[in-house]
């Protein structure tokens, strides 16, 4: 009996006209848990049936694995010798892992400051190349597009159509495991890549005939560095949640076609929410994202509570990234540990025991 997960690439073979699965580049991405959410819903006005696509449970500790599989393995097979993207830093720390595993040089673009020290760890530790740019991550992604369309060095970023190739493969693993797809698909919008990639992939998978409805998709940007809800460039994106803080998304019409061709919606949260999810994942559920993947909670839950759902529905938030990401995130908000004299009696006395 085979029991490992073999990666998407070749757990959806159909779905990918290329690589062969035998020779794609992988960490075994995908296969994540979608876990229940019963405690959050117990506060609810009505009871429905939320869960948590758990992407920090992917190798390198967010979805991005799922497009970097596709997008690596053909760069490989195209001859290509080197990679480059710009990131907020899950994308750098995907591609330096894929890349150590492709055998390619890896070259990280990254905006000045901001980029949680877990993914620049990472990207550290796989011998990227990192580059830290005196600018916004929308600078950086300008100026490796142009890069890599004058120079051998392949674009890794989501504007590489294999990467949200790839990343269509987190809905037919939703529908795997529910069995159909949910009414409602909450997930965080940066760069916009990952909503039009889940949206592409519930359509592909309807397409194949594997189910029948589809998901009304519901974008979440952070308030404070939220164009597409705008409907103008931010110059200057500011949010707690640095992974989405992009000002000018690649993907912003696929995230208003994914929008309006759904029947859902892209709409923004504070930090305050995005940090309220957060804790709540962590305090409540006992699952720990980065805060970030946290808007995607957030901005269901400003729904629910405003009463937008009647009871029954199911609701997925996909919960993009893990929060050992960005581990100052949790000592900015909570106090650390309790110090005390070594002796039995002073930890006893905690204990509540003295
Ligand atoms: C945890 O790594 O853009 O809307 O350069 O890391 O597809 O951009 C990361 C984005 C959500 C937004 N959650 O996804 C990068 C980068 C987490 C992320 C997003 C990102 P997109």
């Amino acid at each position: 009996m085979r029991t490992t997960w073999r990666g998407i690439v070749a757990e959806y073979a159909p779905f990918f006209g290329s690589p062969d699965p035998a020779s794609v580049v992988t960490l075994q991405e995908g296969g994540t848990p979608l876990v229940p959410l019963d405690r959050i819903v117990r506060d609810l006005p009505v009871p429905l049936s939320l869960y948590a696509k758990i992407e920090g449970a992917n190798p390198t500790g967010s979805f991005k694995d799922r497009g970097m599989t596709l997008a690596v393995s053909r760069a490989a097979a195209r001859g290509a010798r080197a990679l480059i993207c710009a990131s907020t830093g899950n994308t750098s720390a995907s591609a330096a892992a894929y890349g150590v595993r492709a055998g390619l040089r890896v070259f990280v673009v990254i905006p000045d400051g901001k980029i949680s020290r877990g993914k620049l760890a990472q990207a550290i530790v796989h011998r990227a190349t990192v580059i830290q740019v005196e600018g916004l991550f929308d600078q950086a992604l300008a100026i490796v597009r142009e890069v890599a369309s004058t120079h051998p060095v392949a674009l890794v970023n989501s504007v590489n159509p294999d990467r949200l190739e790839g990343q269509r493969s987190v809905a037919f693993e939703i529908v795997d495991q529910m069995g159909e797809a949910p009414d409602y698909h909450f997930l965080p919008v940066g760069n916009a890549g990952n909503i039009t990639a889940s949206w592409a992939g519930y359509n592909a998978y309807r397409a194949a005939g594997r189910m029948a409805g589809l998901p009304r998709m519901m974008g979440i940007q952070a308030e404070g560095a939220a164009p597409i809800v705008l409907g103008h460039v931010v110059e200057k994106p500011e949010t707690v949640a640095s992974a989405i803080r992009i000002g000018n998304p690649a993907s912003w019409q696929g995230a208003l076609d994914a929008a309006r061709d759904s029947g859902g919606a892209i709409s923004s949260v504070s930090d305050e929410e995005i940090l309220e999810a957060y804790h709540l994942l962590s305090s409540r559920e006992g699952i720990f994202c980065e805060p970030a993947s946290a808007a995607s909670l957030a901005g269901f839950l400003k729904r629910a509570r405003a009463g937008a759902f009647s009871g029954g529905e199911r609701v997925v938030c996909t919960l993009t990234g893990h929060g050992l990401k960005d581990p100052d995130a949790v000592f900015r908000s909570q106090p650390a540990e309790i110090r005390v004299p070594a002796r039995k009696e002073e930890v006893l006395s905690v204990l509540g025991f003295s």
